[in-house]
């Protein structure tokens, strides 16, 4: 008999790598362990309070706090891999809290250059040319 249940829930468009600040952080150095995504602000990391020992930031600058909301010892990074937090001014297993700083729009430094992508608007969609084939 037919099955009801959704087994795939529709695709959304996927936005291009970057383009969306992101976190995965890691419990343990190295990018092992468990890991979470964290994609804005987050006043209470729960239960990966004080757990975070190495992460990727995909994408923005991030606050890292060694306290709840965004309280206590800050460490700031950008994008990047980072293996080992506590190399990087922030002390391992000690994030609590974690803010988004930006960007919000074009980041003026701090971003690797050489990667300048030329985004060039194409009008020629605009005219579709149809290919009568018999
Ligand atoms: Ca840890």
């Amino acid at each position: 008999m037919p099955e009801q249940a959704q087994q795939q829930p529709p695709t959304p468009v996927t936005p291009q790598p970057g383009e969306i600040p992101q976190i995965v952080a890691f419990d343990n150095d190295g990018l092992l362990g468990d890991h979470i995504h964290i994609f804005g602000d987050t006043p209470d990391l729960g239960k990966w309070g004080n757990s975070i020992s190495s992460m990727v930031i995909v994408a923005g600058r991030w606050e890292f706090f060694d306290e709840e909301k965004f309280q206590g010892t800050k460490g700031e990074l950008g994008p990047g891999v980072y293996l080992h937090v506590k190399d990087h001014g922030v002390k391992d297993n000690s994030i609590s809290s974690i803010r988004l700083v930006g960007p919000r729009g074009p980041s003026s430094s701090g971003t690797r250059a050489g990667g300048t992508r030329r985004s060039r608007v194409s009008h020629a969609t605009s005219r579709v040319s149809r290919v009568t084939e018999s």
